[in-house]
């Protein structure tokens, strides 16, 4: 998609900072980290939230998920625990409409989140 952000990351016409490739997915630290670990998962193709990826129906969703798990993995923050969160949706959160899931840890987190 031409005027996404997320798809000029994968594109490399937008820097970022990158801690994971896989042949589907890429893995970039947020530009505005809420802890220690912050890292964004996204798919590389587009699709806009996780509804949408959860219905690409061919495997996308699981190659994200293990991205995420190898991205706690890599940092080191999978015993101390760590969390996953996809926005979906402008009520919950989300502001940028290429899906996303954020990878977060390093610190303790506490639930119910804001
Ligand atoms: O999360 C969108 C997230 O995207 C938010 O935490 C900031 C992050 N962001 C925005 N621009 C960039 C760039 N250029 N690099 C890295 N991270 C970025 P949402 O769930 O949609 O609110």
């Amino acid at each position: 998609m031409t005027d996404c952000l997320f798809c000029k990351i994968v594109a490399r016409e937008i820097p970022a900072d990158i801690v994971l490739e896989t042949e589907r997915a890429l893995a970039f630290r947020d530009i505005n980290p809420q802890a220690p670990t912050h890292v964004l998962v996204v798919p590389k193709s587009h699709h806009a939230n996780a509804a949408a990826l959860a219905q690409a129906d061919d495997g996308l969703a699981d190659d994200v998920l293990k991205a995420c798990h190898d991205v706690a993995l890599q940092e080191g923050v999978s015993e101390s625990g760590y969390r996953v969160v996809f926005n979906t949706g402008e009520g919950a959160g989300q502001t940028v409409f290429h899906v996303h899931a954020h990878v977060l840890g390093g610190r303790g987190l506490t639930w119910p989140p804001g």
